[in-house]
């Protein structure tokens, strides 16, 4: 059964939702390649998953197009045949306003978020081409594409690029038999926040106390889902948001 599995390549594989993907895919039956910048967290996801699967690990920080280069060129022959690419790899940083903003956090988010996740599709779009019919890249967007906020600026703005990026890569790799798919979640609840606060798990606490976030598992099924459906069929963005997060109407900034 290994032998035939379907192999999928998540990056950011060490919390969250790319971890859940990689335990949801793991129990599907998918071969998984797990990447990351936390070695430690590897190694223990490889322990507990390569029981039931097969598994491979690297260490990948995807803002450095070196490692992205060499990670996918030293890919084991059993791990070359990537069906599915999750682009999960990816973070806010701060959340005051842009005039107060440090430009390093807007860098990093940029090189991360959008740098990053161009890498590594293009260095994994043949083995994809070769992969299909019915390969899959899943991007992972975000509500904040379309939903601006105070301190949302640049964050923001590397998830519409997401969206923008997916709709234009599929116009290229459709014909060739890749679908592909932004992935765009609301409030989920994972170390995110801790991220974008730094570390500050008080504010990043009480931005989910009394909530009811997604749960880094809901947003795994949906990939697992997109990836499973029948070839001809691409989910081209799916949207999904816990009951509790509500849009706010325009605000008007009187005298
Ligand atoms: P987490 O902080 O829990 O996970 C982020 C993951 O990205 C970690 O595994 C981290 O691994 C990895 N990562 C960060 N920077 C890099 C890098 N330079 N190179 C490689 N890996 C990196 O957050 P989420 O699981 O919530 O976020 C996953 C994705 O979902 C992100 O793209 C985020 O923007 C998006 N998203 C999240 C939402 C939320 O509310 N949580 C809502 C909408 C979208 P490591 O540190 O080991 O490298
Ligand atoms: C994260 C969702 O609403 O915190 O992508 O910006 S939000």
């Amino acid at each position: 059964m290994h032998e035939a599995a379907p192999v999928a390549f998540i990056t950011g594989a060490t919390s969250g939702i790319g971890l859940a993907c990689a335990h949801r895919f793991a129990q599907a039956g998918w071969a998984l390649v797990l990447t990351g910048r936390r070695q430690e967290r590897l190694d223990a996801l490889q322990a507990t998953l390569e029981k039931h699967v097969p598994v491979y690990t690297a260490q990948l920080d995807v803002s450095d197009p070196h490692s992205v280069a060499k990670v996918v060129a030293a890919l084991p022959e059993r791990f070359q045949h990537v069906h599915t690419l999750i682009n999960n790899a990816g973070l806010a940083l701060g959340k005051g306003p842009a005039q107060s903003a440090e430009l390093d956090d807007w860098y990093r988010m940029i090189d991360t978020n959008i740098k990053g996740l161009v890498t590594v599709t293009r260095h994994l779009l043949a083995k994809l081409i070769a992969a299909g019919p019915g390969s899959t890249v899943i991007n992972l967007g975000s509500i904040a594409a379309h939903t601006p906020y105070p301190g949302g600026h640049v964050y923001g703005a590397t998830k519409a690029f997401v969206e923008q990026f997916s709709y234009n890569l599929r116009c290229d790799v459709g014909p060739q038999g890749v679908r592909v798919t932004d992935l765009a979640p609301g409030m989920t609840a994972s170390e995110f926040t801790l991220v974008r606060m730094k570390g500050d798990s008080n504010v990043a606490d009480s931005y989910y106390e009394g909530a009811q976030p997604l749960q880094p598992e809901d947003i795994a099924e949906q990939a697992l889902h997109v990836a499973s459906l029948p070839p001809h069929v691409n989910i081209t963005r799916l949207e999904v948001m816990p009951l509790c997060q509500q849009w706010s109407a325009p605000t008007i900034l009187r005298d």
